[in-house]
């Protein structure tokens, strides 16, 4: 059995919460397949790695595609030796060309190789963020349409979703994450809530457009260890007084592209990276 490495550290519930499978399921994959390579503790609990992690995601899409259980861990396993760098980047540039044409199929499937070869951390960093900024870009210099930007958001979107779910469960540190009035770009907080749970912490969304008031009530409520406000717009609502109050019962962080260190030191916030998966491991070290 191999010694402990620093990157297993999940057990098996956490393991199956995150991939939507179940702890009967994974000890049969590992046991029949040899798909898992746990660790062991002291104790010996098996303990679980981004890389195992990444082992049941690839079968989950295997599985989805029609392959059979064994053909389906075979390929699994087989897919750790990409280099992440590289493929991400061209997959990013084909998943864009496949956005912009509105072709959802292809778009989705290309979604679906990168979960089964990446890391989130790299689908996130390397192929959702720089394709929704892309399209971004895109809009903003009018070369792609409201309705290309709005199939291409809603799309990924849904995608970051789809990877969040149980990101509130267990037993790591609280996040709770929204927007502030008015404010509807969140697809940067979802990308930092998905690296959050990545390293271990338990994230709380309430999303775009939420009054402070709700976060505070909220915060009041879960007393989580950080409270992160997302911000994309400069025009937005003035509601530095509500946050500065806030900022004094609870630890605060602000985020997003009009977050500025006028705006973190004005509501005595933590002015986070701009990268959001920087910013989750830079938390994370602190
Ligand atoms: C997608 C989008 C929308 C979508 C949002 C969908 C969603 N669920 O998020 C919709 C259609 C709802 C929308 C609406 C509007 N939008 Co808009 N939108 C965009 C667009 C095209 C892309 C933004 C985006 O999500 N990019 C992808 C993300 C991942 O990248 P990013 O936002 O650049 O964020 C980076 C970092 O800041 C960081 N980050 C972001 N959030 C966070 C949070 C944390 C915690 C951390 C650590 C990091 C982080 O991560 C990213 C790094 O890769 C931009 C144009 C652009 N080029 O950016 C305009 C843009 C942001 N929108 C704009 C405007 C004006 C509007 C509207 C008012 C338009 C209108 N007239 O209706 C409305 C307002 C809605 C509202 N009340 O907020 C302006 C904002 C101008 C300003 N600075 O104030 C922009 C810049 C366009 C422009 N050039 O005018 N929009």
């Amino acid at each position: 059995m191999r010694r402990v490495p620093a990157q297993a550290r999940f057990r098996i519930g956490e393991l199956a919460r995150r991939t939507g499978t179940s702890p009967e399921l994974l000890r049969a994959w590992e046991r029949r397949y040899g798909l898992l390579e746990p660790a062991r503790t002291q104790g010996g609990f098996r303990l679980y790695s981004d890389e195992d992690e990444r082992r049941v995601r690839a079968m989950q899409g295997e599985l989805e595609r029609g392959a059979a259980a064994a053909q389906a861990a075979e390929r699994a396993l087989a897919g750790a030796a990409v280099p992440e760098e590289a493929g991400a980047a061209d997959d990013a540039d084909s998943l864009v060309e496949a956005l912009l044409a509105f072709d959802e199929g292809r778009a989705q499937a290309i979604f679906d190789r990168a979960l089964a070869v990446y890391s989130v951390d790299a689908v996130l960093g390397r192929l959702a963020l720089p394709a929704l900024r892309s399209v971004g870009e895109r809009w903003s210099a009018g070369e792609a349409t409201v309705a290309q930007e709005h199939f291409a958001s809603t799309l990924l979107r849904g995608r970051l979703l789809g990877l969040a779910r149980g990101w509130g469960a267990g037993t790591g540190p609280r996040a709770l994450l929204a927007c502030p009035p008015g404010e509807q770009h969140d697809l940067g907080l979802i990308a930092f809530g998905l690296a959050l749970r990545g390293r271990g912490w338990r994230v709380v969304f309430l999303g775009p457009d939420t009054p402070v008031a709700t976060v505070a009530e909220e915060a009041a409520r879960l007393r989580p260890e950080l409270v992160v406000l997302a911000f994309a717009r400069t025009d937005g609502d003035g509601v530095i007084a509500e946050l500065a109050e806030l900022g004094r019962s609870v630890r605060l962080a602000v985020g997003g592209g009009a977050a500025t260190r006028e705006l973190a030191d004005a509501v005595g916030a933590v002015l986070l990276e701009p990268d959001p998966v920087a910013a989750a491991e830079a938390l994370t070290a602190h």
